[in-house]
């Protein structure tokens, strides 16, 4: 396709070095199940579900046609107080698959979105008990919950937050992140550092726990560099929250729709949460949906007061689309039937292989894994900006027909749940190439 008509200036691009990638464009035209058509007609290995969502694969036929469907039967009804059956159809789906006790699903249009609304949830439920000063947070360093003033508040990712340092919500305490050089090269979870959630300890001690109301984290923190907790870590924090009253958010926005080989990253870990927050694969990436699961006797306390009228004085325009809803109904269908929740399960230890294949090579200190996510760590370049090594690689990698994602100072790999061995191969295979010449 002849690109050279498209006039690249007005559209301001998000996360992106917009100078340089207008100078040099990465430009996709087409999708299908593992790889991307680029503008000049190559075709490159999606390596990262695109931005950690597409599960599913590609232009899935199911997904692509309920939303076709979907646009011509019932193009939008608004939820405030109207309905229509998708919304419904769809939390009920993913009631199923949520862990026991977590029956109901408030829908948003994203991850950063679910993020406000699970914290709003959380400060409600404490005043609605008569504890209306539990108004704190806890979030963790290099932990990434979206873009909002919320979620960077609560997130760990210096660079997020570092403009908006003033008008950050006051009343968030961070927990140290639980990177150790001591688990460097670890196959799963790591065996160092369970004891970084006794922090929480200390916080409460600082605030009392009659002041916080929830402790939000990613399990497997992906943008942060794909941190997977310490073995015991995610337990310890449970066990601390419920001994204070605090609740406690799992923000699943990676982890689930079976990234671990289980539908959330809380049935993995074995590990209940209060509050699960979602996006991204619940349609595949094809339509924008996300939301938040909210265990039952938080909805009831919500649902059952004496006084009639709006419970939650909260929500979107778009919460509950019925283009998203239709997607993921689709999408949910098509892992079902193809079982791609097992997926982590039969290729993991592949995939893991494959990653832990990379050490040895030139600047890796460190390669991590877990279900059908990865990084490796480069160390950096003296004296160059953070991050070059692996966006250099990244580049080089992408020429060569696989895209990868470079976060901070690792090479992050998130293939969608159909990938084959082969497709690792490819990919892990094209890494270690460039590995091997990078400066
Ligand atoms: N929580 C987590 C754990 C996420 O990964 C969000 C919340 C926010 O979701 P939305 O839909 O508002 O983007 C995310 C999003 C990256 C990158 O650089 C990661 C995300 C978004 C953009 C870039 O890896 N994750």
């Amino acid at each position: 396709m002849d690109m050279r008509a498209l006039n690249l200036e007005h559209y301001w691009m998000p996360f992106t070095d917009n100078r340089r990638f207008k100078a040099k464009p990465k430009l996709v035209t087409a999708a299908k199940d593992m790889h991307f058509t680029t503008a000049e007609g190559r075709q490159v290995l999606d390596g990262l579900a695109t931005l950690w969502c597409v599960n599913a694969g590609h232009g899935r036929p199911r997904i692509v046609e309920a939303i076709r469907r979907q646009a011509g039967e019932l193009d939008f009804a608004a939820s405030f107080s109207l309905g229509h059956p998708l919304a419904f159809r769809l939390a009920e789906r993913i009631a199923a698959l949520a862990p026991q006790g977590m029956g109901h699903v408030f829908f948003t249009n994203s991850g950063s979105e679910a993020i406000d609304t699970a914290m709003k949830i959380a400060i409600g439920y404490h005043r609605l008990r008569g504890e209306g000063t539990r108004t704190r947070f806890v979030g963790r360093e290099r932990s990434y919950h979206g873009v909002n003033l919320a979620g960077i508040s609560l997130g760990g990712v210096p660079a997020n937050r570092k403009a908006y340092s003033g008008a950050l919500l006051p009343g968030v305490d961070h927990l140290r992140h639980t990177h150790l050089s001591e688990n460097h090269f670890s196959r799963g979870e790591p065996g160092h550092g369970a004891e970084l959630a006794d922090e929480l300890e200390r916080i409460v001690a600082l605030h009392d726990a009659s002041n916080i109301a929830a402790v939000v984290v990613d399990p497997v923190s992906a943008s942060g560099g794909v941190l997977v907790p310490p073995r015991g870590y995610l337990e310890r924090l449970r066990e601390i929250c419920t001994r204070h009253g605090i609740l406690l958010v799992f923000d699943e926005v990676i982890t689930g729709w079976g990234r671990l080989g289980t539908p959330f990253a809380a049935q993995h870990f074995g590990i209940e949460p209060d509050l699960i927050t979602f996006a991204k694969g619940v349609t595949s990436g094809a339509v924008p949906l996300g939301g938040v699961i909210v265990k039952d006797s938080i909805y009831q306390a919500f649902t059952s007061g004496q006084t009639p009228g709006v419970e939650f004085f909260h929500g979107y325009t778009y919460s509950g689309h019925p283009l998203a809803c239709a997607a993921g109904i689709a999408t949910l269908e098509v892992y079902e039937e193809e079982k791609l929740f097992e997926k982590p399960k039969t290729l993991g230890k592949y995939f893991e292989d494959a990653i832990h294949s990379l050490k040895g090579l030139p600047h890796v200190v460190d390669c991590r894994n877990l279900g059908l996510i990865g990084a490796v760590e480069l160390a950096p370049r003296p004296g160059a900006p953070y991050g070059a090594r692996p966006n250099e690689v990244f580049e080089k990698c992408w020429d060569k027909g696989v895209f990868v994602r470079p976060v901070g100072d690792s090479l992050a790999f998130c293939p969608p749940l159909i990938a084959e061995k082969k497709h690792l191969d490819q990919m892990f295979g094209t890494v270690a190439d460039a590995l091997k010449g990078a400066t």
